[in-house]
């Protein structure tokens, strides 16, 4: 299993971007282009399609030596023994969730200092933080946190901090020319004609910090 400190690139099943593709290809594509993580975020697909989908992906990642996270659904991280579970601000609290998926990963969204600092203490593996830039990806977005807010969110500790929301090929630099080496990233990438190709260019950006 990859190590968690070893996540620059954070990347997720196609949910609305799957525009009649093949989802296991898109997934495909993203690994091949150096995805170090992916996330079944699947907002919209019934629960038992999200079964049979997470275990093909699931399937993927471990031969391909990538992380497996499940968004929100606990039950379905533990039937699917994935690698860990993201869990958002209404989602079920880490403390019910800790004792459940035990050394696996556990991973928070969070929007602001305050909540950064909760999920720390909480014991998060992981925190994502934003976003960063402004999304039309996530329905309720909260409000932008700003470069500045990731960098004092990941000086509060040692575990990974994720930097999320709006981030794309033409802006990734401005993450990166200021020490952020770890980005999650939806719809620049699923969006993408080449999505192996655009995966591959922005791992490289982040390789190099
Ligand atoms: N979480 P895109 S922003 C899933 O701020 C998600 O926690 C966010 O998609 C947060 O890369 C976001 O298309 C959407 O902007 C990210």
């Amino acid at each position: 299993m990859k190590p968690l400190e070893e996540v620059r690139l954070y990347c997720f099943s196609p949910g609305s971007f799957l525009m009649g593709r093949d989802p296991i290809e898109m997934v495909a594509a993203q690994i091949r282009g150096g995805a170090d993580v992916i996330q079944l975020r699947e907002k919209d697909m019934p629960k038992r399609e999200k079964l049979e989908l997470g275990r093909a992906v699931k399937n993927l990642a471990a031969r391909e030596g990538a992380l497996f996270i499940v968004n929100d659904d606990l039950d379905l991280a533990l039937i699917l023994e994935a690698d860990g579970v993201h869990l958002g601000q209404d989602d079920i609290p880490i403390q019910y969730a800790r004792p459940l998926l035990k050394d696996k990963i556990i991973g928070i969204s969070t929007h602001s200092l305050e909540q950064a600092r909760q999920a720390i203490d909480s014991g998060a593996d992981y925190i994502g933080i934003g976003p960063v830039f402004e999304t039309e990806t996530k329905i309720r977005v909260d409000q932008v946190v700003g470069i500045d807010l990731v960098l004092k969110v990941k000086a509060l500790s040692s575990i990974p901090v994720i930097a999320i929301g709006g981030i794309g090929e033409n802006n990734i630099d401005l993450l990166v020319d200021r020490g952020i080496k770890r980005a999650a990233i939806i719809s620049d990438i699923l969006s993408s004609d080449d999505i192996e190709a655009k995966t591959r260019a922005l791992k490289e950006k982040l390789r190099n910090v």
